[in-house]
């Protein structure tokens, strides 16, 4: 799980988005990637792509986010699953405004838990937040993840709400599990990790994409 990057450990976290096209996933991960947000034409995804960004825990260690986004169109999902086996993270992800797309995440859990380890983190995270008209509810979203035993954020790419923190938060879950199974290579994540407080190796990178 680690590489040495400029004589520094590196810590690879590979995570994966999914949920119904139109849901906003895309949208997401350029948030989180520092693409600008943009409402014009809807390019749907076709098999996958990766958004990388470094991001620091600490002084001493970094990690590499790499997040997978996959086709919410059925005819363009070409997730295999190598991908989801090596994924420690998933988000499954609806759109506040569309209750079909919340409807269907119980189709998307299912299919993760098919395909991917049994111990992968996940959440579920409702995205749109920003807008006015909803078709579901904060408290709905939530019973469900209870009921799914998954966290549950509330996202606007947007406005760029809780995108990092959602990050964030499965960076300290991810690390907090492989420092528990791992005797060796331990990292100490003392506070949550903080996305926006990226070293200036991980700002010139967040800017060229990294290369891990
Ligand atoms: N209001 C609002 N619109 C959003 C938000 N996120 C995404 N959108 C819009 O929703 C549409 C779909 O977004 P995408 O990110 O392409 O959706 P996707 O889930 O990647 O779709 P597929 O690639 O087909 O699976 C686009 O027009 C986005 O501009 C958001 O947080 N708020
Ligand atoms: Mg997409």
């Amino acid at each position: 799980m680690w590489s040495i990057n400029d004589g520094k450990k590196l810590r690879n976290v590979e995570l994966l988005a999914l949920g119904d096209r139109y849901v906003g996933k895309t949208a997401l991960l350029r948030r989180f990637g520092r693409q600008p947000f943009t409402f014009e034409s809807y390019h749907t995804t076709v098999g996958l792509d990766i958004v990388r960004r470094v991001v620091s825990t600490d002084k001493d260690n970094s990690v590499c986010v790499k997040i997978w986004d996959t086709a919410g169109q059925e005819r363009f999902h070409t997730v295999t699953r190598t991908v989801y086996q090596r994924c420690s993270g998933a988000m499954v992800v609806f759109d506040l405004g569309n209750r079909q797309s919340f409807l269907n995440v119980h189709a998307w859990v299912e299919r993760l838990n098919q395909n991917a380890p049994a111990n992968i983190i996940k959440c579920l995270v409702g995205n749109k937040a920003d807008i006015a008209e909803r078709e579901v509810t904060t408290e709905e979203a939530q019973k469900v993840a209870e009921f799914l035993d998954m966290p549950y954020f509330e996202t606007s790419a947007s406005v760029g709400m809780n995108v990092d923190s959602t990050v964030a938060w499965f960076v300290q879950e991810v690390c907090a599990s492989a420092e528990a199974s791992t005797d060796s290579d331990r990292t100490t994540l003392s506070t949550m990790p903080s996305v926006e407080d990226l070293g200036a190796e991980g700002k010139r990178k967040a800017r060229s994409s990294c290369a891990c």
